[in-house]
C-alpha cells in the first residue's frame, strides 16, 4: 500500500479518477465507529445512482460494517516492523524452493511475461511466495466488504480506500469478478498477487485463456503481476538491487521499507540458486 503521493505518482488513483469523477465523495460523512455505517451506505447510493448497476449498489447495500478489518487495519504497522534481517528471515522462510518447483511448472507463462513486459520470472515468483505462498492463502476477508468498511473509516475515506471502493465496485458493475462473494486479504486484496481493485482494474489480464481469474489460474497471476511492473515503469534487463530504477518500481508495490528490501534480496536468491536448469 502506497501513500497518497505515491499513489498518485504510480496514476492508481489518477487512472480511477478517468472512471469516475470524485466530487461527490465529500458529500459523505466519515466516521470512526460502525455507527453510521448504514446511513452513509444509503448516501453513497444515492450519490452513485445511476453510475453504477442497480444490481451492483443493491450488492453494496448489503455489505456489513466489519470490525476485524478496522483492528487490523490501525495495527498494520506492526506487520511490517522489526530489523530487515529478522523480517527476511520469517517472510522469505521457504519460499525460494517452492519457487524453483512453479517456475519450472508455469515456465511457458514465465517466458511469455518476460518476453511481453521485460519482468524476469524471479521478480513474479518472490511477490507471488511473499504475498499468498503461491495462492496457497488467499484471505478470508468478503472483498467488497473490507473496502466499504476501509472508505467510511475517516482516517481512508478522503483517499485511497474512496477509490478502492469504487474500482470494487466498478469490477462488479463490469461483470469481471462478484467481490461480493470473493474473500481477499484485510484490505480488499484480490488474488494470488493480492492487487488492490485499482490495480486489478489497471492490470489484470488474461494469460492462459478462459477469462481472467487471478484467484485460481497461475497463468493470469504471472500475466498480470508482470503487466502491474511493466505498467509503473519497468525497464526491461535493467539491474533491480537497491538503488537502481527497478527498485522504484518496487517502492510502489509496498510502501514498507522492510518489504521493499526484501523483494530484490529474495529475487536474487532464487535466479541465482533456484532457477530450472
Ligand atoms: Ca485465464
Amino acid at each position: 500500500m502506497g501513500t497518497l503521493k505515491t499513489l498518485l505518482r504510480a496514476g492508481i488513483i489518477g487512472s480511477m479518477l478517468a472512471i469516475i469523477p470524485l466530487s461527490s465523495a465529500h458529500a459523505l460523512q466519515c466516521s470512526n465507529t460502525g455507527k453510521n455505517f448504514n446511513n452513509w451506505k444509503k448516501e453513497f447510493a444515492l450519490e452513485y445512482k445511476g453510475k453504477f448497476k442497480k444490481s451492483t449498489l443493491a450488492k453494496f447495500s448489503k455489505v456489513n460494517y466489519n470490525t476485524k478489518v478496522m483492528k487490523s487495519d490501525r495495527n498494520n504497522k506492526a506487520k511490517f516492523k522489526g530489523s530487515f534481517d529478522s523480517f527476511y528471515k520469517r517472510r522469505s522462510k521457504g519460499v525460494a524452493p517452492i519457487a524453483k518447483k512453479k517456475w519450472k511448472k508455469y515456465k511457458r507463462f514465465f517466458n511469455k511475461a518476460e518476453k511481453q513486459f521485460g519482468v524476469p520470472a524471479e521478480i513474479i515468483l518472490t511477490i507471488w511466495g511473499l504475498e499468498t505462498g503461491f495462492s496457497g492463502f488467499l484471505g478470508k476477508t468478503n472483498i467488497l466488504e473490507s473496502t466499504a468498511t476501509l472508505a467510511y473509516d475517516c482516517r481512508r475515506s478522503e483517499s485511497l480506500f474512496f477509490n478502492e471502493l469504487l474500482a470494487a465496485l466498478t469490477i462488479i458493475d463490469k461483470g469481471m469478478i462478484n467481490l461480493d462473494k470473493r474473500n481477499g486479504a484485510i484490505h480488499g486484496e484480490i488474488g494470488g498477487t493480492q492487487f488492490l481493485p485499482s490495480r486489478f482494474l489497471s492490470s489484470a489480464t488474461d494469460y492462459d485463456g478462459g477469462g481472467v481469474d487471478v484467484f485460481r489460474s497461475p497463468g493470469d497471476v504471472i500475466g498480470s503481476t508482470a503487466k502491474w511492473f511493466a505498467d509503473n515503469g519497468w525497464k526491461r534487463g535493467g539491474d533491480y538491487q537497491r538503488g537502481s530504477a527497478n527498485f522504484r518500481v518496487i517502492m510502489k508495490w509496498n510502501r514498507a521499507d522492510n518489504y521493499q528490501f526484501t523483494i530484490p534480496k529474495l529475487a536474487k536468491v532464487i535466479r541465482t540458486k533456484y532457477a530450472p536448469k
